[in-house]
């Protein structure tokens, strides 16, 4: 823990001199686009083979494209709150680690947990996020409660795209902290016309924009696509929706994510339109890797190309995923094979709004305003996973994989990005230092969750 804050304390010193007045005067907007279980190659610019999407290739041909940015998890609600937080999640408690469960009351992210939407609120910026929350599902668990001033979309890890139905039967559509309406539409295209309205409400003052959106989650259903859920019915185990041919899910989710295309070229022409480009950072990313294939015979979900596993693994595809970074005339357009993690952007966002880092509540996470600005290289770091049972590490190229009992894995990603050849029989000494590094950071970060069991 020492170490991240040294190191995160000391990238920060090297790039304030040259952004904190800047950002101090006029504090830039921030909009995070975070697509849900769209994996390394569902996009164009990532190489899909099935899925146009020109507003995302050009989002990326204009700003700058990571290969080996991470999820914090290799699931939905571990993600997002190491992105609200910029700490690993593993800190706020092992359900932390999955995704949490409305069926099983699962408390959510812990009020104490001091969020980046509270941090930049608490700085002037209007909060608002339009989409997926999964970190609680009733107040004091709420976006509302966590920082943002509006919210409106589900809180729930699914729901369907045309009716708003959960997959415990239960109408899932919020504003704020009470059940709306049924708006009517495709899921899709609500949040960005919310997202939009908020862009144009606040085009005068800072604002963070958070919008986490559905798409490409299950249940797989395009804009042309029947609905499926009724309220009152059960679909834990119809949460898929209606696909004729298991197969080939492949051109739900083509639908799915061109329709996601489209809800990223509408939300740049929105900032285009309100005169916002020049001083709005945008991000465009996903909370997990996706899905090859899914029991009862769904099959050609997503695209991972090369990379091993998919969503729920801790091997590559599992989560590693697309990640642009656009600002027209402050981030130049380039590719960087910088290793970067979601937490990332908690530490850089507050860098960004001038906010000086609170030594008393330290994160995990690095600022990135060197790296996007000035293409600066991060210093080196080891990146921990956690999921059940399995784990992981990351040091350089190297990547440790213990999964529950079974023998360690070790790969060296730089020779070898599918995960094929274990190199641990052949490098143990490397193996027993980062099953050390990897035992003394479960200390620490269980150490720190008994404090939020209490
Ligand atoms: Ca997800």
């Amino acid at each position: 823990m020492k170490l991240h804050l040294a190191t995160s304390l000391a990238a920060l010193a090297l790039t304030a001199s040259v952004f904190a007045a800047a950002a101090e005067e006029k504090r830039p907007n921030i909009v995070l686009i975070m697509a849900d279980d769209l994996g390394y190659g569902d996009v164009g610019c990532y190489g899909s083979t099935v899925n146009r999407t020109p507003h995302i290739d050009q989002l990326a041909a204009g700003g700058l494209r990571l290969t080996d940015f991470h999820t914090n998890g290799p699931m939905c609600s571990p993600t997002r709150a190491a992105m609200l937080t910029g700490q690993y999640q593993s800190r706020f408690g092992r359900r932390f680690e999955a995704a949490l469960s409305g069926a099983n009351h699962d408390p959510g992210l812990p009020p104490a947990a001091v969020t980046i939407a509270e941090v930049l609120r608490a700085k002037g910026y209007a909060t608002g996020m339009f989409g997926k929350w999964h970190l609680g599902y009733e107040s004091p668990y709420l976006p509302t409660d966590q920082g943002f001033d509006e919210f409106r979309g589900l809180v729930s890890g699914d729901g369907d795209f045309h009716t708003r139905v959960d997959r415990s039967g239960n109408p899932d559509w919020w504003r704020n902290k009470t059940l709306s309406e049924e708006p009517g539409g495709y899921t899709t295209d609500l949040i960005t016309k919310d997202s939009v309205t908020f862009i144009e409400n606040h085009r005068d003052e800072p604002f963070f924009l958070y919008v986490p959106h559905l798409a490409i989650h299950f249940p797989w259903q395009g804009p042309e696509d029947p609905p499926h859920r009724e309220v009152g019915k059960d679909y834990q185990k119809d949460k898929w929706g209606i696909i004729p041919d298991r197969s080939n899910v492949s051109p739900h989710v083509t639908a799915m994510v061109e329709s996601l295309d489209r809800s990223v070229g509408e939300i740049i022409a929105a900032l285009e339109k309100n005169d916002l480009t020049r001083n709005t950072l945008v991000i465009f990313t996903s909370d997990n890797g996706g899905y090859r294939d899914y029991a009862g015979g769904f099959e050609n979900i997503s695209e991972m190309g090369p990379l091993r596993g998919q969503k729920a693994t801790l091997y590559e595809g599992g989560h590693r995923v697309p990640a642009i970074f656009s600002w027209p005339g402050t981030i130049a357009p380039a590719v960087s094979d910088e290793l970067v993690m979601t937490f990332d952007l908690f530490p850089t966002f507050i860098e960004l709004a001038g906010i000086p880092v609170d030594s008393e509540k330290p994160f995990d996470g690095t600022n990135l305003t060197g790296l996007i600005f000035e293409e600066e290289p991060l210093a080196p770091r080891r990146f921990f996973w956690r999921m059940r049972a399995d784990k992981a590490v990351r040091e350089g190229q190297w990547k440790l994989v213990q999964r529950g009992k079974r023998p360690v894995e070790l790969y060296h990603l730089g020779n070898d990005i599918g995960e094929t050849t274990n190199l641990a029989a052949s490098e143990p000494e490397l193996v027993g230092r980062l099953l050390g590094e990897l035992a003394k950071w479960e200390a620490d970060v269980d150490r720190t969750a008994r404090t939020f069991e209490n």
